[in-house]
């Protein structure tokens, strides 16, 4: 026991025993000794830039428009300089050419305002799923000359799957039926409906509680990692579905996660986007139980990304090896700082979770590369099928 064996003047391999106490000091000059904080350091940079190239910066309209460049332009084309269509929008979808979509259970209170605001705004096609209601919200409804049908299936993921099964429009808005969303707002949403699948409403935070906030943070955060996307607000209940991808999307989550199923499916395919919305307050009671259903969606965004994305699930798990290594070295390194006592054994450990989790970021980033390559081909395949 102890010594070195010399390969070179520079390189030696340490046999020295692993101390998770105060160890020798060692020398060979990369992974032991004082040369093991130079190497945690330089593993940690190659580390932050693969996070900070993970992010997928979402495409712009104009990227995705079909033939390329030139892409407000073109979806202004026809509107007068400065007048509001060239701002708000309809080189993009028709109001015709949209079912506005709201599912519904007990929200008598507020189902007639919300009626009352799409019609000031011109949308005509207004379709309410109800849950079976007790409270008299479908009478309301038809009172105000919607069509009304009842779900099958079961929690908002049936409303819309009942709800694809009777629209004759190439488009739908869904928005929920509580007032919490301006019907404002959806002329940003049919402005990019042509070139997306989804284009989902991000909500201004200032009327969502700081439970919801968090939890919707850590939701989408999650969903943003294990999708690739630069999403900000994947649980809002604001967004317009492309009726094609509606159809074809496999809607299995049993009740709320509806929103990250259908993001998800569109995020594989590329082909979703997002524009900021605002949130009122609420009219009436909700029906979420935060935590519940909170914690329900997070496992939804796992099992989503098992399915549509292992690889990436896979070394993002790995990856979060780097959580103890990080805690192990920073003690390392303030020991030997502070009090001159320098863990071996802990230096030896936290490196090495280092370096497997490192293998795994590289994992997922090849994975991320090809997805993303899988991507783009679907997506031209897609546009030279139907240009524009
Ligand atoms: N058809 C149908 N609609 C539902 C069902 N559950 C909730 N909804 C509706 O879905 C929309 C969203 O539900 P909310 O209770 O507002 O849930 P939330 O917006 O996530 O939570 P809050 O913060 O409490 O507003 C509302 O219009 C509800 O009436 C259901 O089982 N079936
Ligand atoms: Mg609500």
């Amino acid at each position: 026991m102890g010594g070195s064996i010399s390969f070179d003047a520079s390189f030696k391999v340490w046999t020295e025993p692993i101390s998770f106490s105060v160890g020798p000091s060692l020398d060979a000059p990369i992974f032991t000794g004082g040369g093991l904080v130079v190497s945690a350091v330089l593993i940690s940079a190659v580390f932050f830039k693969f996070f900070r190239d993970l992010r997928l910066r979402p495409l712009s309209a104009v990227e995705l428009l079909p033939n390329g460049a030139g892409g407000y332009e073109q979806l202004n084309a026809g509107s007068s300089p400065g007048s509001l269509e060239s701002v708000g929008g309809y080189g993009g979808v028709q109001p015709d050419d949209v079912t506005v979509v709201i599912p519904t259970l007990n929200e008598a209170e507020a189902i007639g305002l919300v009626l009352d605001e799409l019609r000031q705004e011109g949308y005509r096609k207004i379709l309410v799923v109800d849950g079976y209601s007790k409270d008299g919200t479908d009478k309301i409804a038809l009172g105000k000359g919607a069509r009304v049908i009842y779900q099958h299936g079961l929690g908002k993921t049936g409303a819309l799957m009942t709800a694809v099964e009777h629209v004759d429009t190439p488009y739908i808005l869904v928005m929920d039926g509580d007032y919490t969303y301006n019907p404002k707002d959806i002329r940003k949403l049919l402005t990019h409906g042509r070139f997306y699948a989804l284009v989902m409403g991000s909500r201004n935070r200032r009327y969502i509680s700081r439970l919801h906030r968090f939890g919707n943070w850590v939701i989408t955060k999650t969903f943003n990692l294990l999708f690739g996307t630069g999403l900000s607000d994947v649980c809002s209940g604001m967004y317009l579905l492309n009726v094609n991808f509606a159809r074809q999307i496999d809607l299995r989550s049993r009740g709320f996660s509806t929103e990250v199923e259908i993001a998800a499916q569109a995020a594989v395919e590329d082909r979703i986007t997002q524009v900021p919305i605002d949130y009122r307050r609420r009219v009436g009671r909700g029906k979420l139980s935060t935590w519940r259903h909170g914690f329900s969606i997070l496992i939804s965004v796992i099992r989503l990304a098992q399915r549509y994305n292992p690889i990436l699930l896979l070394s993002a798990v790995g990856a979060s090896a780097i959580i103890p290594a990080i805690i192990i070295l920073a003690f390392v390194v303030l020991r030997l700082l502070m009090f001159g006592v320098w863990h071996s054994g802990w230096a030896l450990l936290g490196t090495m979770l280092l370096l497997f989790s490192a293998q795994f970021l590289a994992l997922g980033t090849m994975a991320f590369m090809v997805k993303r390559v899988e991507r783009r081909i679907l997506q031209r395949i897609e546009r030279e099928k139907s240009p524009a």
